[in-house]
């Protein structure tokens, strides 16, 4: 069976020409943000990727075609489809088998880019080990596509929303390295430091590049998570965040929210308990690290 795929004009043009190309997953824009930021968000993520000398290449699932790239009246229809599914590894196929609409995970989006020839994807956070997952099992399906799809995915850590400890202690039995970009201490997405070092620490987009191509050189299957810290007059610092993550994560609690309902609800959450600031920090960590990973896509000469 051929798989229904096609790419953007964009990005079907920069592959033929050799230019960098970065993916973006959609999931963020239907199920992270409001509409109508989240279409400004997606848009002006894809702008910021063109000027630093890349492509954007956002990814989606389209009435059974799985989309490389958007057209600016697809992504502004996607944005505003409260239906879409919510895709990850397990979902992928059914939803293209059955003509479905669906927006990418970290994990769907690292599987499409992958397909298509991207090796570098630009996210707001990963998901992860969730807090009590001693009991509820819930890990992100994302940690083991990180370590069996080889993309750099750049994000600023993994939610603070989740257990990080256990997060990081997954990631290293994987095998997936965690960079952190620029410093010692790993990011905890709405702030710029956690009180955790981070495993690892490259300094600059060549050598991100060289790492990874260096895994591929290595046969290792997977990729690297860089950690690229919110820029600080950006964050919302820990101290006044986690309350607020600790009240959402209560009432999730109470609420029985389970399975792929807990990060949408706890972002739509945080974004009501710090009267939408949460948003203005997300938006501005998926800016910081769009441009990252456009840099880091030159520098693979891909
Ligand atoms: N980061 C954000 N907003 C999001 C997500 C990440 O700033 O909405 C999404 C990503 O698509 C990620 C997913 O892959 O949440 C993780 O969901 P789960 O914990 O159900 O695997
Ligand atoms: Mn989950």
């Amino acid at each position: 069976m051929t798989l229904p795929m096609i790419r953007s004009t964009e990005v079907a043009a920069a592959q033929t020409a050799g230019r960098p190309v970065v993916a973006l997953e959609s999931t963020i824009i239907t199920h992270g943000m409001p509409y109508p930021q989240n279409l400004e968000m997606a848009r002006g993520v894809e702008q910021l990727i063109r000027q630093e000398g890349a492509v954007p290449a956002t990814i989606a699932v389209l009435d059974g075609t799985l989309h490389i790239g958007l057209e600016d009246a697809q992504l502004e229809d996607l944005a505003q489809r409260p239906d879409a599914a919510k895709l990850s590894r397990a979902d992928m196929a059914l939803c293209l088998s059955t003509k479905g609409t669906g927006a990418t995970t970290v994990a769907a989006t690292m599987i499409a880019a992958h397909l298509a020839g991207i090796h570098v994807f630009a996210t707001g956070g990963i998901g992860g080990v969730h807090r009590g997952a001693e009991l509820s099992f819930d890990i992100s399906a994302d940690l083991q596509e990180l370590a069996q799809t080889p993309v750099t995915v750049v994000a600023a850590g993994a939610k603070a929303i989740l257990d990080i400890p256990k997060t990081l202690e997954v990631l290293e039995t994987l095998g997936v390295p965690v960079i952190a970009y620029g410093q010692d201490h790993l990011p905890a997405f709405w702030s710029t430091m956690s009180d955790l070092q981070a495993p690892q620490r490259l300094d600059s987009a060549a050598e991100i590049a060289k790492a990874h191509q260096m895994r591929v050189a290595l046969n290792l299957p997977g990729g690297q998570l860089i950690a690229n810290p919110v820029p600080p007059e950006a964050e919302i610092p820990q101290a006044e965040i986690t309350p607020m993550i600790e009240q959402a994560l209560r009432e999730a609690d109470e609420q029985k929210i389970t399975a792929k309902s807990v990060t949408p609800f706890l972002l739509k959450r945080i974004f009501e308990l710090t009267e939408g600031r949460s948003l203005d920090t997300n938006i501005a960590l998926v800016r910081n690290n769009a441009r990252l990973a456009a840099q880091i896509a030159a520098a693979m000469g891909t």
